[in-house]
Parts: C-alpha cells; structure tokens; sequence
C-alpha cells in the first residue's frame, strides 16, 4: 500500500483504538448503531439529488425519493411537525437558512451569548452577522443558569427583535418559550428554538417540547443527545415552510449528504422505538455524575435545583486550573472532555468550565453506577493528584465491558468499522 494511504488508515485505526479505550464525553457527540454505520458507507455517499421528493434535477434518484421521503413522514410522526426539512448538512446550515428564511439585513436578533451558553452560529461573527442583523444578548441569570425571563420580556417589549435565537451549546434547563410567547407575539417575533443539544431528550419526550410551548421553528443537528449521522433538520409549522425550503434549495444546500438521510431514517426509528427509556436514563445518568462530582467536592452547577435536566453538567475547575488545563489532564487519562466558557469568562481560551456530557456513554449501555466510578476516577486525578497512568488503567478497564450501541436494533459494535473483519 502506498505510504501516505497507509498513515491515513494508521491514523484512523488507532482513532479507533483510542475511543474503544476512553471515556467519551464531549456533549456534542454520539455513536450511530451498526446499521447506520453500513448505510454511510453505502453507494448512496456518491449521489446527487438536488430537489424534492418526486421533482429531482437528476435521474437516479428512485430509491433515494423512497428513502428521503419516509425520513420526512418519521421526522414529522416523532416530533409532531407538520413542516420538516432533512437537508441541512450541519446545525449552522440548518440556522443559516432560517435566519435567511426569516430575517432581513438590518433585523434585529436576540440570543445568548457565548459565555452563557449560546452557540457560536448565534453570535455575532456568525450567522446573524453574515445575515447584517443587529444583535442584542438575551438576559441571562448565572445563578439559575438560564435566561432571564422578566428582563428578556422586558427587553423584547422595548426592542420588538424580528427574532429570537433560543436553545445553547451549555445548556442544563429548557427555555422558558412559554414564558416569553406573549411578548413576542406582542412585538411581532419570530421564536427560533436551536435544539441540536437535547433533540434527543425531545424525541424521547423529556427536557421540553418546543413546538407545543411556543416556537415558531426548531432547527437541530441530529448527532448529539439525537444518536444519529451528522446533519441536521428544521421543524415548523406550514407558516414559514415555503420560504424556509428555499432558503434550504437551492440557498444553501445544493446537493444534501444522502448516505447520512438513510442514516437518519433509520436512527428515528430507533428513537421511535427505544427514545423514551433512552432519555430517560440520560437524566438519571446526568444527575447521578453530577451529585456524585458534587459530593466528592467539585464545583458542579446548579446543585440547588438538581444539577442538570440536560445530558449535561458544567463544573468550575478554576481550583485546579481552569477549564483548558483540566480538560488536558483529563485526556491524558483517556477521559475525553472539552473546556467550557461560563457567564462570567472573557477568554474562550482561559474558560473556567469544564462540560461533560453523558449521551454517548448512555447510549453504550452505561448506567448509575458506572457514573459513580468516573466521578471517582476524575476525583483521584485532580483532587488525589494519583499519578495519571494508575488512573488511566482504570478509566481503559471500566470502559471494557462498554463496547456496543443499545437503544438500537441491530446492538452493534461501537468503535469498530462496521465492515471490517
Ligand atoms: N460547538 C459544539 C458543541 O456544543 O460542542 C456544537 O456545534
């Protein structure tokens, strides 16, 4: 095999070996079943279908209609939408064709902000920036971790924004939608809800259920708490699905990824199928590594209502470094995390926050118990200062008997190519 190839596969096999290995909890991340994994792979990764179900601008496209359009029909029966679109490549995508769809240069738009939580899609150098909106930060409460929500009516009675960017990339508590709804049909507002998060915890009916609280669109990528392929969709009602379409084909997607479309299909029906204990055990399992973090002596957020509704928990590590350093040290011991902003940073590089999330490692079948041992085993690393590779040993042992997908039909391997021996 020609070298150059050969350090690729290299590098994706011990990828590979890495994962099967660590404890992975990054928030926005997650591992399809086996079956998912075959259809990415798939002929289907070569195609084009630019168009709509039935009115495509290439032939060839027989079964690829058959399967986009029971992704549709499956979307629409999980999330009780009337209006979904697939094609969006990414959540930003996704975001970028509704603020298009819905805004117009000179708007104004409300969001959080980065330290609060908000994604880098709501900020300024963004997507609302590349649309020319103004931008104004929704009212946050750090205490509660969540918006403000006399302050935000307040602001968007004063300021009539065209539209609101809810949801976040840290984000522990639903939105107050309901909450802000009268305002912002008082100010003529359009309540765009991101839940590219929790989208997972939605399908299993936790968390929130935007479109029946108040929001005029969901927008979501469908590979975090949602365990599918990277992509994203858009839920609304028939209002705005015109112009949302086209701000989808041709605005900003020309050909959608079809491999990934199969794949999503396939992943609702799971979620259809297994979403609700699914969900259900992600709270229980959130809520446990937080109390457990918390009574080993971390500064785990929130602890007075509960921790977390989310997958997720944000920890003040400034104690033992901040977010950068801990997050470092963690890896080191196989425990794959991310530094986190939280509302009183200034420097996405010196976060104080440390965000874990527990998605994938419920999905792989881990339950309280085995949140317990990882609270422990970060305990021993930072607080005991135990000497990483002892703790590493123990992470890599733990993770053993964790290798495949549940929640799924097909139960298969994790972290290994699906189609290989
Ligand atoms: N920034 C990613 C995160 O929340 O991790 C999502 O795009």
């Amino acid at each position: 095999m020609q070298k150059e190839v050969e350090e690729i596969i290299n590098a994706v096999d011990r990828h590979e070996e890495l994962f099967n290995n660590a404890i992975p909890m990054i928030a926005s991340e997650n591992v399809t079943s086996s079956q998912v994994r075959v259809l990415l792979a798939s002929d289907l990764s070569h195609r084009y279908a630019e168009g709509d179900v039935g009115a495509r601008f290439y032939q060839g496209c027989e079964f690829i209609d058959v399967i986009e359009a029971r992704a549709i029909k499956w979307a629409k029966e999980l999330f009780n939408a009337e209006y979904v679109n697939v094609k969006p490549v990414s959540g930003v995508n996704a975001n970028i064709a509704v603020v298009f769809a819905l805004a117009s240069p000179g708007d104004l738009m409300m969001a959080l902000s980065i330290p609060d939580g908000g994604h880098i899609s709501h900020a300024a150098y963004s997507v609302p920036g590349l649309r020319g909106l103004r931008l104004k930060e929704l009212p946050f409460d750090p205490k509660e971790m969540n918006i403000d929500v006399d302050r935000a009516v307040q602001a968007i009675r004063e300021l009539a924004p065209e539209i609101i960017m809810l949801g976040a990339s840290l984000f522990l508590f639903p939105h107050p939608i309901r909450e802000l709804r009268t305002a912002a049909d008082e100010a003529g507002t359009v309540i765009v809800y991101d839940a590219s998060h929790v989208l997972g915890l939605i399908a299993g009916n936790k968390f929130q259920d935007p479109l029946r609280e108040g929001a005029d669109v969901v927008t979501s990528s469908t590979h975090k708490t949602f365990p599918g392929p990277q992509g994203a969709l858009i839920l609304c009602g028939n209002a705005q699905s015109e112009a949302i379409d086209r701000a989808v084909f041709p605005g900003t997607v020309s050909n959608h990824h079809l491999h990934h479309i199969a794949g999503l299909a396939v992943t609702l029906r799971e979620m259809m199928q297994f979403g609700e204990s699914y969900a259900t055990q992600i709270q229980r399992n959130a809520k446990a590594l937080a109390q457990a973090l918390y009574q080993a002596g971390f500064k785990v957020l929130c602890e007075h209502k509960g921790f977390t509704e989310s997958h997720q928990i944000a920890i003040d590590v400034r104690d033992f470094g901040g977010g950068d350093a801990v997050a470092k040290r963690l890896e080191q011991a196989y425990i794959i995390t991310n530094k986190n902003m939280l509302p009183w940073d200034n420097s996405p590089d010196k976060p104080s926050g440390l965000r874990l999330g527990v998605q994938e490692l419920t999905r792989i079948g881990m339950k309280e118990s085995e949140m317990i041992e990882i609270a422990s085993i970060m305990k021993r690393l930072l607080m005991d200062e135990e000497p990483v590779n002892t703790v590493k040993q123990d992470a890599i042992a733990l993770k053993k008997d964790f290798q495949d997908v549940k929640y799924s039909f097909d139960g298969g391997a994790a972290y290994r190519n699906p189609v290989k021996k």
